[in-house]
């Protein structure tokens, strides 16, 4: 899949800014422009734009319009690109349904065909999670929701009407936010034009050879490898060698750039020449061992919700320089593809998840007819291949993790995730993971199915709360208990504890600035001692929003900044920790 790019074959114009908006009755076809809509800004999240909580909480269906012309070339095909919406959509041209957009977290491409002067742009998006969406979660304590809202005049636009939606929760772990949170993009390719792009590099180990593969409707193609503005390769045979690459590395993150010219395209990517590899020791770059140091994130900051904005992407990643992480999950969800790219740029290594989040804990199971079953896993394998199809071209991407803590403590897990795990292997030769947060290996039915063990961990924080002392012993215990058992490498992928910024405590209470730093040290110090653990990324970069509830204090308070991006206590400790090599008690032999 390519993103969007306008150069002298192809043309871009951005729909971000400014839409209508309206909440709409599950039956609502917008066969004519939305009738006392308000204004909403497009990407960005709704939610924390309202000033009234039935709105920013509102389930159900919300309608995003806009009109749009662009200049039409005739030896052109138009499509729209949606960057990410949350969480299914259907899409509307001018009243004409033009598609659905089955998950959110990813791209979608629509053909537009038969575009006007003028065009109206229609897009329903429900929010709604359910046993067959990704994240998996449920509504409680129903109500009849919007019916009705149409007789308001405008569809319940905000603070409007006295509807029972308030009444409506999601179970879900972290806030749903709602909204058009990428890009919309109206592009045009040539009608013959390059559809993909896939870059090879160290081919069959040789570090110096590539393999292009581009798909599309022409007969010869041309590779020209730039590095900055210097042509270093031009080829015409897909598979060709660079001279003395220079390596791609969180040190050094070099990126070239491949010029792939057709009879009437010509598509610009950047890659990395870099390999990954893994053993039962962990992970190696370049054939290099790497402790990967840094966070579990997530997309959220203030008023934007979940929108991508390239000043938050541009500060996330100073700070993750700042402090010196060289890796990060994209915990639950793929991220933007401007965030890929910066990763790209920056040199930080990505664990690429997928948004499998809450497929757990369901009273009395999880996997089974009308829970987790065929439908949730058909969904799930697409958003897979949809993934990889996305990122595949990402020199950071260095492991692919297929959900986040799944009921594997459920027999039935397996059969779920044994396919799904298949897939992740056949589509790349990256490792694959399974973060998890269940705890007696005798009763893990998923983990020996995984190339690293990915734990999450609250020893001192939900398990012995403000017991400091007792971390190193548990973690010990319940770490060394799972590598005896599975002989795979080992990241802990969330260990951290709720931190109320300004907060202090000479006693180191929970929830203080001081708890939370000696919770972390207390945490790496243990790391420290097994040699096993070969990665370790604290939960979370920043505060972000979920539910109310009687342990979130204005959300999840893991965050080592604040949602607003300034340093707790904590950040002092991890930046001095992590400025140097992590250094372990036996650490492993040189590959
Ligand atoms: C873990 C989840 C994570 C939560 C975290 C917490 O993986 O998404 O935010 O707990 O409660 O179980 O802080």
């Amino acid at each position: 899949m390519l993103y969007p790019q306008s150069n002298q074959k192809r043309s871009t114009c951005s729909l971000s800014g400014i839409w209508n908006f309206c909440f709409v009755p599950d039956d609502y076809v917008p066969l004519a422009p939305a009738f006392g809509a308000a204004p909403i800004a497009v990407p960005a999240s709704i939610n924390d734009l309202f000033t009234e909580k039935r709105d920013a909480n509102y389930l159900g269906k919300v309608l995003f319009e806009r009109e749009f012309s662009l200049p039409q070339e005739a030896d052109k095909t138009y499509f729209l690109r949606i960057g990410a919406l949350s969480h299914r959509a259907e899409v509307f041209l001018n009243g004409e349904k033009i598609g659905t957009v089955p998950f959110g977290f990813l791209p979608v491409d629509f053909p537009l065909a038969g575009l006007k002067n003028t065009n109206r742009l229609s897009i329903i998006i429900d929010n709604r999670l359910d046993y067959h969406t990704l994240p998996m979660g449920r509504l409680t304590d129903g109500g009849t929701m919007n019916a009705g809202t149409a007789t308001k005049g405008g569809y319940g636009v905000r603070g409007e009407g006295d509807l029972p939606r308030y009444k409506m929760t999601v179970k879900h772990d972290f806030y749903n936010y709602t909204g058009i949170h990428r890009d919309v993009i109206v592009y045009g390719v040539p009608e013959n034009h390059i559809e993909d792009v896939t870059v090879q590099t160290v081919v069959g180990g040789d570090y110096s050879k590539v393999r292009v593969l581009a798909t599309g409707n022409f007969a010869h193609a041309e590779y020209t490898v730039l590095d900055g503005e210097t042509e270093v390769t031009r080829s015409k045979e897909a598979e060709f060698t660079l001279p003395k690459p220079r390596l791609w590395s969180h040190e050094d993150p070099h990126l070239y750039t491949l010029v792939v010219s057709t009879e009437e395209d010509e598509y610009r990517l950047s890659f990395g020449v870099r390999k990954v590899s893994y053993d039962q020791k962990g992970l190696y770059l370049n054939d290099k061992p790497v402790y990967l140091k840094g966070f579990g994130m997530h997309e959220d900051a203030p008023i934007l919700g979940k929108g991508n904005c390239s000043a938050l992407n541009i500060k996330n990643f100073e700070l993750l320089r700042w402090i010196g992480a060289n890796s990060i999950r994209t915990s639950h969800y793929p991220y933007a593809e401007e965030v890929m790219d910066l990763a790209d740029r920056y040199g930080i290594l990505v664990t690429d998840e997928v948004p499998a989040v809450g497929v757990n804990h369901w009273d009395p199971y999880t996997f089974g007819e009308n829970r987790a079953d065929g439908q949730t896993k058909a969904l799930h394998r697409s958003m897979i291949e949809r993934l990889w199809s996305r990122d595949k071209n990402h020199p950071s991407v260095v492991m692919l993790s297929v959900g986040n803590e799944a009921a594997t403590f459920e027999p039935a897990s397996r059969a779920y995730f044994e396919d799904l795990i298949a897939l992740a292997r056949s589509l790349s030769s990256l490792p694959v993971t399974l973060p998890e947060e269940t705890k007696f290996v005798e009763g893990n039915y998923c983990a020996d199915l995984v190339d690293f063990l990915s734990l999450n961990r609250y020893y001192g924080w939900y398990d012995e709360t403000g017991n400091l002392q007792a971390i190193a012993p548990l973690l010990k215990d319940d770490l060394t208990a799972y590598y005896e058992k599975f002989r795979k490498p080992i990241i802990v992928t969330e260990f951290g504890a709720d931190t109320i910024d300004g907060f202090h405590s000479l006693r180191k209470e929970a929830f203080s600035e001081e708890y939370q730093a000696a919770f972390l040290a207390e945490n790496c110090r243990t790391f420290d001692e097994l040699p096993f653990v070969v990665g370790e990324h604290v939960w979370n970069f920043a505060d972000f929003k979920t539910g109310e509830g009687i342990i979130r204090v204005g959300g999840n308070r893991k965050g080592v900044f604040t949602k607003e991006r300034e340093p707790k206590a904590a950040a002092f400790f991890l930046k001095e920790r992590w400025k140097s090599p992590v250094e372990k008690k036996s650490p492993r032999e040189e590959k």
